[in-house]
């Protein structure tokens, strides 16, 4: 059945100041370039490119008290927040085309604003290879797209933690994650200890991809504010080779069309980040291709006979 969408502005956030690999910055363009807007319009979707924001450049320095360019990422995310609540607030679906994870903070402190305020429940479904729960004390990197869960949560630099306001923007039960695969070790400490939901590799493996999606959306009902978090890295480097921390051992090509079409059946999605594209390290920009291909079926395009 043909399902209708609210209208859509893309949003471009061309920065790679939270990750560990340069190039992530050009994923807004990329994803152009392989038809995100064309491929939306041709599902009967209203869409409107809103253009790029603007931000500092990378400074490209090492971390400083256990976070690289915390500055930075804190002024990007602020303007994505800004830019992400104003599409909210004039009825449109912000769909944010990254850019690395970090951006995250940003477009779900504006959500979850959002969900307050309209009486909404919020649930996040984090597809990932990584769990992105890292604080400054136990990072190993420092880089911050490998924190935005933790700090959405409330736990990292206020400047972050308090994005959208007094208090955390969302707890660890309103999160889903899945495809997770690589956890550093004191994060898989943290992540216990907040009784995060993730549904990993081994556990997919084991219980199959549909038995996890009705897991992972039980509860939701017409009252949801279905957040979707796709992490490109989520993917199996296989078949997504740009991004910046590939993880073998990934979902596969007919698991990840499962997980969108189970979405778009829910008909409550009301947000999407794309993030971690790197066009420097993609294949002639196949990841960009799959990663449309994929937003097709979140928007109700069956590889099989049900459009
Ligand atoms: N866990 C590692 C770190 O914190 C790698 C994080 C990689 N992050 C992303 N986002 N690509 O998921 O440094
Ligand atoms: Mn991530
Ligand atoms: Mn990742
Ligand atoms: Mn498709």
């Amino acid at each position: 059945m043909a399902r209708s969408y609210p209208p859509v502005s893309l949003i471009g956030v061309p920065t790679d100041i939270g990750a560990g690999h340069r190039g992530a910055s050009l994923g807004p363009d990329a994803l152009r370039i392989a038809g995100i807007g064309q491929a939306l319009a041709a599902r009967g979707v209203d869409v409107l490119d809103t253009g790029n924001l603007a931000g500092p450049p990378n400074p490209w320095q090492p971390p400083v008290g256990g976070y690289r360019h915390l500055e930075q990422v804190v002024e990007w995310n602020r303007a994505l927040m800004q830019a992400t609540l104003a599409e909210l607030r004039r009825g449109r679906m912000p769909v944010m085309l990254g850019g690395d994870h970090c951006l995250a903070i940003g477009s779900i402190a504006a959500v979850a604003q959002h969900c307050r305020q309209a009486g909404k429940k919020l649930r996040v479904l984090w597809l990932d290879a990584h769990a992105d729960f890292n604080t400054s004390e136990v990072t190993p990197s420092g880089n911050v797209h490998g924190m935005p869960v933790a700090c959405l949560c409330g736990i990292g630099p206020d400047a972050l933690t308090r994005l959208g306001g007094e208090g955390p923007a969302i707890t660890p039960a309103q999160v889903r994650q899945i495809g997770i695969r690589s956890v550093d070790p004191e994060e898989k400490r943290l992540v216990k200890q907040h009784g995060l939901d993730i549904y990993d590799m081994r556990y997919i493996d084991e219980v199959g991809m549909k038995a996890v999606m009705q897991q992972a959306l039980e509860g939701v009902d017409a009252d949801t504010h279905l957040h979707v978090s796709f992490d490109v890295d989520f993917l199996d480097p296989g078949i997504a080779p740009g991004v910046g921390t590939t993880v073998p051992g990934g979902v596969n090509y007919r698991e990840a069309q499962l997980v969108m079409e189970m979405i778009a059946d829910t008909g409550r999605m009301g947000s999407l980040d794309i993030v971690e594209l790197n066009p420097v390290l993609d294949n002639r920009n196949a990841t960009a291709e799959l990663a449309v291909d994929l937003v097709e079926s979140l928007f109700g395009k069956s590889t099989l006979m049900r459009d």
